[in-house]
């Protein structure tokens, strides 16, 4: 596996990559156009100006996380077809770049689902929490009013204000939109993209549902080990994988991760490991990535990634804020970079033990 840190490029993070540089063991980023609008295909010029930028730092673009799908191709509209041409051009030129894997998600309407940007923990510590009372609580066009006073002055990937000025709009268009339909259209999508995947060997890594379920009645299908067994069949080629998200998966606590990481062999191509702490099973926080501060155990998790051979992109995901660090919720530098040490220690350690036996 390869460590690496997420970075939304330096008009938009408050981590540089020189910072990123400096976290022992990290050696890549994963980045995206973060000014290109999902359906656009993006430049060469543009892309090619992203991985200079990142390899003048010393490090190198690892994937993209994420190139972004339009809502017209979740939905199954006709225009799909320009969007989803503009999709394999982009995945075309990356390829030839030398970039081989990248993220992207199929929720409607919302990315992912937070109540709280800054819940305090007993440490003094903020973090992103949930709970499932809140958002029964509130109407989803009032979602982001809630919390978008907490963001820290950064725009949030997924909840960017022009989009969630369109909230009520969306979820109009996404009226006849059911998990049958949502998983016909990924697949239909799928088909469409994995010849140019397979040309230049570029591995698709869908992001799961977060949290993994249903939110204000909107279909999510990548929540549980049936429902991705199910998109891994329906178009079963090895460029059509998963990023293994912990903290997303992890929502349900009916899903055993370790369990899932071992049925998904071969077919995980990007890792997201942190840690949740659950309250109730309708309340979570995220805690800091060492197994004693949430609710998994990590070393499992990461155990489970080694046996299956893994050798993807690893990032830590959603930091606490600590240290009095200003920084877009969930990305400061500081824990993210404790969690990447961790998260290279329990690497480290079971490296050894299992070579050594
Ligand atoms: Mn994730």
């Amino acid at each position: 596996m390869e460590m690496t840190l997420r970075w939304y490029g330096s008009k938009h993070d408050s981590v540089t990559l020189e910072q990123i540089r400096q976290i022992p063991g990290v050696t890549g980023v994963i980045t995206t156009l973060y000014d290109s609008m999902p359906g656009e295909a993006w430049s060469e010029e543009d892309i090619a100006a992203m991985i200079a930028e990142v390899e003048a730092a010393g490090l190198h673009v690892s994937g993209i996380e994420s190139v972004n799908i339009h809502d017209a191709i979740k939905i199954g509209l006709p225009e799909r077809e320009t969007y989803i041409d503009n999709y394999i051009t982009t995945l075309e030129r990356l390829g030839k770049a030398g970039i081989h894997m990248v993220c992207y998600n199929f929720m409607p309407v919302f990315d992912w689902t937070r109540t709280e940007l800054a819940r305090r923990r007993p440490d003094g510590s903020t973090v992103l929490a949930y709970t499932q009372e809140a958002v029964d609580a509130i109407k989803p066009e009032e979602m982001f009013a809630s919390i978008g006073k907490d963001t820290n002055g950064f725009v949030m990937p997924g909840w960017e204000p022009e989009r969630m000025a369109r909230v009520k709009e969306l979820f109009a268009m996404y009226r006849d939109v059911d998990d049958e339909k949502l998983f016909a259209n990924l697949k239909y999508f799928l088909e469409r993209i994995m010849p140019v995947c397979d040309k230049y060997d570029i591995n698709m890594a869908i992001h799961p549902d977060d949290p993994a379920w249903s939110v204000f009645g909107l279909p999510r299908i990548i929540i549980n080990k049936k429902n991705i067994l199910r998109m891994m069949e329906m178009v079963d080629n090895p460029h059509n994988g998963v990023t293994f998200c912990s903290g997303s998966y992890g929502t349900n606590l009916e899903n055993d991760l370790p369990d899932m990481i071992r049925s998904l062999k071969g077919r995980i191509h990007f890792a997201h490991v942190r840690n949740l702490k659950f309250n109730s099973p309708t309340d979570f926080e995220e805690a800091a990535h060492l197994s004693s501060d949430g609710t998994f155990d990590m070393y499992e998790i990461m155990k489970a990634l080694y046996e299956i051979g893994f050798d993807g992109p690893i990032r830590p995901d959603h930091g606490r804020m600590i240290w009095g660090e200003v920084a877009m919720p969930g990305y400061g530098l500081y824990d993210r970079a404790l969690g990447a040490a961790y998260l290279n220690g329990l690497w480290e350690a079971i490296v050894k033990s299992e070579e050594r036996k």
